[in-house]
């Protein structure tokens, strides 16, 4: 794991306010993102942030931490990283640190979080890539750091695949992953979402993202994605889901649900179509959950784990310790 060479950020530096506004709106999207982005703006706040005692300076970086987590409801990355983070410094906190020595401890933590986080994306690239055939047709959903990281390390393994993209409304993440992997040189198809299907009859895999992992296997990811598990399903093509471990939600050991995220109705319809429309109702739930029945595997930075692993894996990784939740684990 080579150490992350701080001002040399993936992001720009934000104030906690401006990382939660930003996470909200969307202009940071993709689990892995958002974890490393609220991880950033969470670190930058704790080297600058005051305390005339330990006590202080503790309550007000767990204030902000607290803002950070809340600010999406459905990627679990996001509580988890900012965990990660906050883990660090309270165990120096509890220690009987300085000022000083808790500020160390949590910059510390978050700088390890995001390093170990763009490595996890890396090393999935390397496992995931060595499943794909040469020649493979696949279809992806929405814009995922992770899945798009098998498909680069794919073609750079000279595989010669063709990736179809689903445009993913109603944010349209989709031609984002497009313009990507087209600029990566590979082969690749934009697609509506509706025509998935069609396109599933020749496609030999489908590699998607991840938002959350439940402890039954089941997968939360970007709204249509048990869509196309199921056509995949049907069509008998191999499903994988891409995912750090830091997307394992640990509530779901405890029987606790993914919250799913019900975003702005003006994200399906115009202001001025719901006006002419009153009659209207508006649903815009913008994640959904796969069984594990229709996933073959997940591919993590640890390995490859079948659904029915998934509840072994949390064991493995879960330190029984609150906050210390699924930190990245490529050390
Ligand atoms: C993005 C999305 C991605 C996962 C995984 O949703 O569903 O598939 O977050 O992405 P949104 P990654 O755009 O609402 O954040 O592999 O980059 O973590």
């Amino acid at each position: 794991m080579e150490a992350l060479k701080e001002g040399k950020e993936e992001f720009p530096k934000v104030t906690v306010d401006e990382a939660y506004d930003s996470l909200k709106a969307m202009n940071v999207h993709g689990a892995g993102r958002i974890a490393r982005y609220a991880a950033q703006a969470l670190r930058d706040y704790a080297k600058e942030a005051k305390g005339k005692s330990p006590r202080e300076y503790w309550g007000n970086v767990l204030k902000a931490g607290e803002k950070l987590r809340s600010a999406r409801p459905t990627a679990v990355s996001l509580p988890n990283g900012v965990n990660y983070v906050l883990y660090g410094g309270r165990r120096s906190f509890e220690s009987g640190a300085t000022v000083e020595e808790v500020r160390n401890a949590t910059v510390n933590a978050a700088n390890d979080f995001i390093t170990s986080s763009i490595d996890a994306v890396r090393i999935i690239g390397e496992i995931g890539a060595r499943r794909v055939k040469n020649g493979d047709v696949i279809i992806t959903h929405c814009n995922s750091e992770a899945a798009m990281s098998i498909m680069k390390k794919a073609h750079d393994l000279g595989k010669g695949i063709k990736v179809y993209c689903d445009e993913t409304r109603p944010k349209f993440q989709g031609h984002k992953t497009a313009a990507a992997l087209a600029a990566y040189g590979i082969d690749t198809t934009l697609i509506c979402d509706s025509a998935c299907r069609v396109n599933m009859a020749h496609a030999h895999k489908a590699i998607v993202g991840c938002d959350a992992i439940s402890v039954n296997g089941a997968l939360v990811n970007k709204i249509g994605t048990s869509q196309v598990a199921t056509m995949a399903h049907e069509a008998r093509v191999n499903f994988m889901v891409a995912a750090e471990t830091y997307k394992l939600d640990f509530k779901t050991l405890n029987g606790e649900l993914v919250d799913i995220e019900e975003r702005d109705y003006a994200e399906i319809a115009s202001k001025e179509w719901m006006t002419h429309n009153p009659k209207v109702k508006f649903s815009n739930p913008v994640f959904d959950v796969t069984p594990p029945e229709y996933i073959d595997f997940y591919v993590t930075e640890k390995g490859i784990v079948p659904p029915a692993g998934v509840f072994t894996l949390m064991k493995e990784l879960y330190q029984y310790t609150e906050g210390a939740q699924a930190g990245p684990s490529t050390r």
